[in-house]
């Protein structure tokens, strides 16, 4: 007993010295930076300035290193990874009850298991109204009518990207849960095949990069070309940038993958004249900075504190 409330003391005096010392240093060395008052720790020294990012070709990681730009974050850092290593530190970290910051997107799984929110983004550098597109190599409407108009047709929403996604996190094979998916929405199948006339065996190359997101969209289109379609279809997965030329110089017959008009803004400014874009296959769909819930900031902006 005795011992214990001579800890509490101590641990208690540390407390007062420490809030005296965050108080002192604030008030000289501070020019104009105002302290939230708290003692606790700023979010960026809780974080180490990192923020987790993703394979270095992606759209987001462009956006994120304009946002440190803009927000004027300049002892961030951004940290290259890939999707799976980002949702491998996410989890990590949630687990800990830690704090962390990702680059982040929706439609994700991340979201259903997660407790999450976006931080807000007054300055719209991650856009507004973004749309995933579906885009083809010119001359492929004329050489495969069928799987052109079925691409062209293809648009689904990310509750139903979010089956498929989900079945995979939970541990089936790509492949699979995209099979399941096409069993049991057999209506949605019909309205894209719908009077098509089916091919026997022609060979078609779809282009995307391993994100969680394009793995289910592209795993369905492969399914469905394969199955209903008559294609034998390879899927390649690349980097963004390879993605995007491969399409461009025709040896790629289309991506599912094109996140437009900001993600992928570069990309779609370079090849504009060598690709055919057939539209949104998906809107409604968003990136930004995202944190667990539990980690007490709103905005971009509470990063330079
Ligand atoms: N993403 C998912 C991609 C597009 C799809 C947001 C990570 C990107 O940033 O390029």
């Amino acid at each position: 007993m005795k011992k214990q409330s001579k800890w509490l003391m101590l641990v208690g005096l540390a407390g007062v010295l420490t809030l005296s010392a965050c108080n002192s240093g604030s008030g000289s060395a501070d020019n104009g930076n105002t302290e939230n008052g708290s003692s606790a720790e700023s979010i960026g020294k809780q974080v180490n300035h990192e923020i987790i990012g993703i394979d270095p070709g992606a759209g987001i990681m462009k956006a994120t290193s304009k946002a440190i730009e803009e927000y004027g974050l300049s002892d961030w850092k951004l940290i290259e990874g890939s999707g799976a290593a980002m949702t491998a530190t996410l989890a990590k970290d949630i687990k800990a009850k830690k704090p962390v910051i990702i680059t982040g997107w929706t439609p994700h799984w991340m979201f259903s298991k997660y407790d999450l929110k976006y931080l807000e983004d007054p300055k719209k550098v991650y856009g507004e109204a973004e749309e995933i597109h579906t885009v083809a190599r010119q001359g492929l409407k004329e050489d495969e009518p069928t799987a052109y108009e079925f691409l062209d047709r293809f648009e689904w929403t990310s509750d139903e990207m979010g089956e498929i996604m989900t079945a995979i996190e939970e541990g089936a094979k790509p492949e699979d849960a995209a099979k399941k998916w096409a069993e049991d929405h057999p209506d949605r199948v019909n309205e894209w095949i719908k009077d098509l006339k089916p091919v026997s065996g022609n060979k078609l190359k779809l282009s995307y990069v391993a994100w969680d997101s394009e793995i289910a969209s592209t795993n369905l289109l492969q399914y469905i070309l394969q199955e209903k379609l008559g294609y034998k279809v390879t899927a390649l997965q690349v980097e963004a940038g390879p993605m995007w030329t491969g399409v461009a110089n025709g040896d790629v017959d289309a991506t599912a993958a094109a996140w437009l008009p900001l993600t992928h803004a570069d990309y779609m400014d370079k090849y504009k004249d060598k690709v055919d874009d057939l539209g949104a296959n998906m809107t409604g769909v968003k990136t930004g900075l995202v944190v667990p819930s539990y980690v007490d900031i709103n905005s971009i902006e509470d990063l330079k504190k």
